[in-house]
């Protein structure tokens, strides 16, 4: 059965043309140093938002009506499965992600729950093996149902932990299943609301325990995707404890995890933190920890996870830098961690956003690799840190200086001249780079 009937494939038609359903810039053949830009990109699409969203908010119900919503129950999950399997064809996407709980539903009881999910996982699995698409990554939904109130791994509850260590159990096991290359935490319920009544030390000792189980039953079954963790550093909770991208680092180390695990990070997480992105990104990269992107943008003006599709092609851009420079995404990908706004409910907005979505993630790249092969940003940087490759610089950088080398130094080198950063002129630079790929 076709959910997306009156949709054709998605074809690459170039920039002139003024086909909505076609794509502009990304042509998954091109290769662009080295790889293809499907090699580069790897995108993925995000169950939960493409097939399980309807577009209700805090005031008001859905507004988005689709075509497996005429059935009920596991029939309905088996209809999502026919969906997303024809839409990551029509739009050449080789990748998807889910939680347990987008693909199948709960059962009253953590039994029939893990029978759902077999019957469910079945299904994945062949259409997997028919069409050639793979999983990114799979999780466990921690956070939706009212066991987790407060929290899962990081719960006062230890019956509640104990179902979250056999949920999580699962999720390994339809991971290594379905063949998934990577596996996310990500703690929605994991944080706390007020010191008042929390044992924060006690939580996070907890939380780690969890991540070590997980570590030794991976192992165990054989299941060798690639963990991550998904900072976040607030919403559901006041207080995140995987707050970013170097709160998260620090609790890995600390807890001797460091080795197992990398981070999925998400531009509107990013930028509820108070960062860019391409910070992230960045702080991941030079501490080795780089694993996989949740593609999308928030509303700068509002203070909450609104999941855009990503079109900032300034963002994209220096997204993709920060990927080239860090030598790739290596087993992770572009996951579209984005949602049609509710406004945007017809099927064909689907499409139309995921379009949007990876052609601006193709623009950023093509202008990511021009930044890289005219070295523009790199002979700036270079530039602007030369004093440290001769005289003193050389020496405090090999590890020779003392204070009193400094000091001697400093009381003969008089006056001190610094030079301009530049800012504006290398902005300007930026936009004329991504205004001429
Ligand atoms: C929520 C998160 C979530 C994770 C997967 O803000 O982005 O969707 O990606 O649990
Ligand atoms: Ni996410
Ligand atoms: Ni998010």
């Amino acid at each position: 059965m076709s959910y997306f009937k009156n949709i054709p494939a998605i074809a690459f038609e170039g920039k002139g043309s003024d086909n909505p359903l076609a794509f502009k810039h990304y042509d998954p053949n091109q290769v662009v140093l080295g790889k293809t830009m499907e090699e580069h990109l790897r995108y993925a699409v995000a169950y939960w938002h493409t097939f399980n969203a309807n577009g209700s908010d805090p005031f008001g119900a859905g507004t988005m009506v689709r075509g497996w919503d005429q059935y009920d129950g596991l029939d309905r999950s088996k209809a999502r499965v026919e969906a997303n399997f024809e839409f990551m064809e029509k739009l050449n996407i080789p990748y998807y992600c889910f939680h347990d709980i987008d693909i199948a539903p709960e059962g009253a009881t953590l039994q029939e729950t893990n029978k759902n999910l077999d019957v469910i996982v079945a299904m994945l699995k062949d259409a997997q093996k028919q069409s050639g698409k793979k999983l990114l990554w799979n999780t466990v939904n921690m956070f939706t149902n009212p066991r987790f109130v407060h929290g899962a791994g990081t719960t006062c509850n230890a019956d509640v932990y104990a179902y979250a260590g056999a949920q999580l159990k699962k999720g390994l096991e339809v991971g290594k299943e379905l063949g998934a290359e990577n596996y996310v935490f990500w703690g929605g319920r994991e944080g706390y609301e007020t010191l008042l009544n929390t044992d924060m030390g006690f939580e996070l000792d907890n939380l780690a325990r969890l991540y070590h189980m997980a570590i030794d039953y991976a192992n165990e079954i054989g299941f060798d995707a690639q963990f991550l963790i998904e900072p976040k550093p607030k919403e559901p909770t006041k207080h995140q404890y995987d707050f970013d991208a170097a709160t998260t680092i620090a609790f890995l180390q600390k807890y001797g995890l460091k080795d197992k695990f990398k981070l999925n990070l998400e531009a509107n997480h990013a930028t509820l933190a108070g960062h860019t992105f391409e910070h992230e990104i960045r702080t991941a990269a030079i501490n080795g920890m780089l694993g996989s992107l949740d593609a999308n943008q928030g509303d700068l003006l509002l203070g909450w996870d609104t999941d855009e599709f990503p079109t900032d092609l300034y963002s994209t851009t220096l997204t993709m830098y920060e990927v080239l420079k860090a030598g790739g995404l290596g087993r992770g990908g572009v996951n579209f961690d984005a949602k049609v706004r509710r406004g945007s409910f017809e099927a064909e907005d689907l499409f139309l956003a995921h379009i949007a979505g990876m052609d601006s993630f193709a623009w950023g790249l093509k202008a990511a690799v021009k930044l890289i092969e005219n070295r523009t940003l790199d002979g700036i940087v270079e530039n602007r840190y030369r004093s440290f490759k001769e005289g003193i610089g050389a020496e405090i950088v090999a590890g020779k200086a003392t204070l009193k080398s400094l000091e001697q130094y400093a009381l003969q080198n008089n006056p001190i001249v610094n030079e301009s950063g530049r800012q504006e002129r290398i902005r300007l630079m930026l936009s004329e780079v991504i205004f001429s790929v």
